[in-house]
């Protein structure tokens, strides 16, 4: 790991560091870092400038190389962006964000919970072990499941090769020749998760499914009940998923999930890596551990963090956390500094009711509206197969497409009542696909939610609107997609589907932590902000955590996650320049610089509509709201509504008083209103049957 870190410092500086030597004869598939090139088990050994060379000349001109070099370009801008933020700190400024660093380092290391032990299993090579199963000839060559146009994943020895997941089969032909490609079978890998999971059971009943091959387990009390070591209890777990299945899985042990995940990467594949539920034990371990390594730190938070801020090791994050807390909102930040305490999560929620369950296809780009058709009724055919298996019925349908150019489109619609069979999913599904016809498709996938399971979310009689709903469906109606009469609403999801880099996995089990994306990518994060987004002035569209939201008179408001944030930088600051910049989320910044990005949502601009980011954060305010804090979320929204609705009436209001009034009255009214306004109560809320007469009439 050690050597790594040293490798990895000699090849990257940040922006306040060396000077990069371009005296050489020019390389550009050094420049070009796509998923393909990056490292996965068993690519150690790789030689990584052949692929990189390899991946860029087979590629080049392509459309997707257009548009990983479109997000380059907009990524290397806001590293610069953020580059010139820490220039204009002054000594000062950084000194008080040091405080605040050193402040929340000290809060959130009490937070060390080295009770619990976790173990995390993710099974090696785990569609191309299925295949080997049922096809034994395969054994020790390289092969790869997927096709010329995408892989899902290949087996050990095709990726000393440089083949990997996510890699199209052309390129892993380029750089395998003697690559054997076997087609995907989803029955057959749901088959052995379920057998891995009857084991998994064994050992907590309340395993924590992260994908089909992956679980995070609290083996706490067994090694407690069996008096064995957590090791002991990862071997033996191995050898019965073994005996069970005929696969081999890796283990990772460690205090939180976090850790175990990293860990069980380690001795891949078929082999355990414990690390002791011991303080110093941890942060030797996270000294040296790339950043990389942590899900939820994707290659835009890495290139961020490494060209701004020198960050490459966990360690580094909290030698760098007063530049984090100063360009970074509070709860990134505070990710940022707990990954360098090691921290994770230790807890197995109490409700894990799963919100969605979907199912994605990736294919070779076509026009040909049958097949899309067909694709559409063996997902449908799937999604109402594992609804059954959950007793499940939902009511919000959601198709995502990605098209030829890459551009991730999603659309869905909230019906008035639950469906969970294939023909109903199927109807619904045609309809929300024929709206987007003509197209050139790579992958269609479906999404079911707000399941009637889901008490908590659903309201008691679903035919009665939500503002949340009516809202949505004010702007579906300008969509005008489909048809009203027998669809409610359409609505757009910006983070869902477990969208893994070839959009080949099923995303029908519970996320943990991030989920494995990007934290700092605005593709799949849209509204998690930081703090240095804005280019120069102070027009941020979105208020964010440290900006407060100026009420109707112009005065700011605090919502108490705001202010305490707020209260630990004014407490310490002295000078009111080290106030940070504008915010506009990666979001609009990814609008503006025009970009289509993998997951940008493309479907009409829901910019102000509240979603909840992690389904935890406002992505409006930055509030945070557990989602059990059903009617909390409920009351949020409407305040969010009642300001864009009161925005809009005193926008219109103004408008029509110019043409009415004289300018005397004129004066005298807006006395009025701003005396009216001036009641707290009145703050941000109006009533319920108002918002709807005002919705339908500004949405
Ligand atoms: N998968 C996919 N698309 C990806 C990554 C994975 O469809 N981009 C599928 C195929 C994998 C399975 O999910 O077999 C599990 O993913 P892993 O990342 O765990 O990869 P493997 O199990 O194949 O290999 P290993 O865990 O040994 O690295
Ligand atoms: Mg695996």
């Amino acid at each position: 790991m050690e050597k790594e870190k040293e490798k990895e410092k000699s090849e990257k500086s940040s922006c306040s560091g060396d000077i990069e030597d371009h005296t050489e004869t020019p390389r550009p598939w050094q420049s070009f870092h796509t998923v393909y090139t990056n490292a996965k088990a068993g690519m150690d050994g790789v030689n990584k400038e052949k692929v990189q060379r390899i991946v860029y000349d087979m590629s080049k001109g392509s459309k997707y190389f257009e548009n990983e070099e479109r997000k380059e370009a907009f990524m290397r801008q806001k590293i610069d962006n953020m580059c010139a933020h820490c220039a204009k700190l002054t000594p000062a400024d950084i000194s008080q964000y040091q405080k605040v660093a050193d402040r929340r380092i000290l809060e959130l290391e009490t937070k060390h919970d080295m009770s619990r032990i976790w173990l995390h299993i993710d099974m090696d090579a785990f569609y191309a072990a299925v295949e080997t199963l049922s096809n034994p000839s395969l054994k020790g060559k390289p092969m790869a499941v997927g096709g010329m146009s995408m892989i899902s994943t290949a087996n050990y020895e095709a990726r000393r090769f440089g083949v990997r997941a996510a890699m199209p089969g052309f390129i892993a032909r380029k750089l395998c020749p003697e690559l054997i490609f076997v087609p995907v079978d989803f029955k057959k890998y749901t088959y052995y998760s379920d057998l891995t999971r009857k084991v998994f059971q064994k050992y907590d009943p309340n395993f924590m499914a992260a994908s089909l091959d992956e679980a995070y387990l609290d083996i706490t009390d067994v090694c407690k009940e069996r008096s064995m070591t957590s090791g002991e209890v990862a071997k033996e777990l191995r050898t019965t998923v073994f005996e069970e299945t005929g696969l081999t899985c890796s283990a990772g042990v460690g205090s939180n999930r976090l850790l175990a995940k990293v860990c069980s990467d380690i001795n891949k594949p078929n082999g355990q890596f414990v690390l002791p539920n011991d303080r110093m034990a941890v942060m030797t371990f996270i000294s040296s551990l790339p950043i990389r390594k942590i899900g939820g730190i994707g290659k835009v938070t890495e290139h961020i963090l490494r060209d701004v801020f020198g960050i490459n090791t966990c360690e580094d994050m909290l030698q760098k956390g007063g530049l984090l807390c100063a360009l970074f909102s509070r709860s990134t930040a505070d990710f940022f500094l707990s990954v360098g305490l090691g921290l994770g999560q230790t807890e197995t929620p109490q409700v894990r009711s799963r919100k969605s369950i979907s199912n994605e296809r990736t294919f070779s780009s076509t026009e040909d509206e049958a097949s899309f058709y067909q694709k559409l009724a063996d997902l449908a055919e799937m999604l109402s197969v594992d609804m059954r298996k959950e007793g499940l019925s939902g009511r919000t349908l959601t198709l995502k497409l990605k098209t030829t150019t890459f551009e991730v489109r999603t659309r869905a619609v909230t019906l008035q009542k639950y469906i969970c069979s294939s023909v109903d999913i199927l109807k619904y599904a045609s309809k929300l696909l024929k709206a987007e016809l003509p197209v050139s498709l790579r992958l269609i996938g479906l999404r079911l939610s707000q399941f009637y399971a889901d008490k908590a979310a659903a309201p008691a009689d679903p035919t009665q609107k939500t503002l949340t709903n009516f809202l949505i469906s004010g702007d579906a109606s300008r969509e005008s997609m489909v048809d009203s009469s027998s669809m409610g609403s359409i609505v757009n999801d910006h983070h869902f589907m477990n969208d893994t880099e070839t959009g080949l996995s099923m995303g029908s089990h519970e996320a943990c932590g991030y989920d494995g994306r990007d934290l700092l990518d605005s593709s799949h994060f849209p509204d998690l902000e930081d703090r240095n987004c804005a280019i120069g002035n102070n027009d941020g569209e979105m208020q964010k955590f440290h900006e407060p939201l100026n009420d109707e008179n112009g005065n700011k408001v605090n919502t108490p996650e705001r202010k305490s944030y707020q209260n630990a930088v004014s407490e310490l600051k002295t000078d009111s320049s080290s106030v940070p910049f504008a915010f506009r989320s990666l979001d609009e910044e990814n609008k503006r610089a025009n970009l289509p990005d993998d997951d940008t949502v493309s479907s009409s601009n829901h910019g102000e509509l509240l979603l909840w980011v992690n389904d935890y954060k406002c992505s409006l305010c930055g509030i945070e709201l557990p989602p059990c804090f059903v009617e909390e979320r409920q009351e949020h929204f409407d305040f969010h509504l009642a300001e864009r609705l009161q925005k809009e009436e005193s926008r219109c209001d103004t408008r029509m008083l110019r043409h009415r009034l004289s300018p005397k009255d004129n004066i005298a009214s807006q006395r009025k209103r701003k005396k009216q306004r001036a009641s707290p109560k009145d703050k941000g809320h109006i009533p319920i049957d108002l918002f709807f007469v005002k919705s339908s009439q500004n949405f």
